[in-house]
């Protein structure tokens, strides 16, 4: 392996670990939501915060998985718009 690889890889490796250190996952309770339109539209409003977004309506549960500058505050702010009562 060339020299020049080996440093590629390991740089590689070393921004993959980065990214996954900086990614979190918050659980939300969302009270609210009556059918499968209000999944969508929470989903649609989270679209910009969530790289990852998980709508459990039974449970009345979202599992949101966000990285860099957001923060739960945010998540949380931006849910309660779309008239569910979202907390965490
Ligand atoms: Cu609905």
């Amino acid at each position: 392996m060339k020299l020049q690889n080996i440093i590629c890889t390991v740089l590689l490796l070393c921004a993959t670990s980065v990214y996954a250190a900086d990614t979190k996952t918050v659980s939300l309770k969302v009270e609210g939501m009556t059918c499968e339109s209000c999944v969508k539209k929470l989903k649609k409003q989270l679209s910009g915060l969530c790289s990852e977004l998980q709508v459990f309506l039974k449970e009345e549960k979202a599992v949101c998985t966000y990285g860099g500058s957001v923060t739960t505050e945010q998540i949380i702010a931006e849910a309660n718009k779309t008239g569910f009562q979202v907390s965490l």
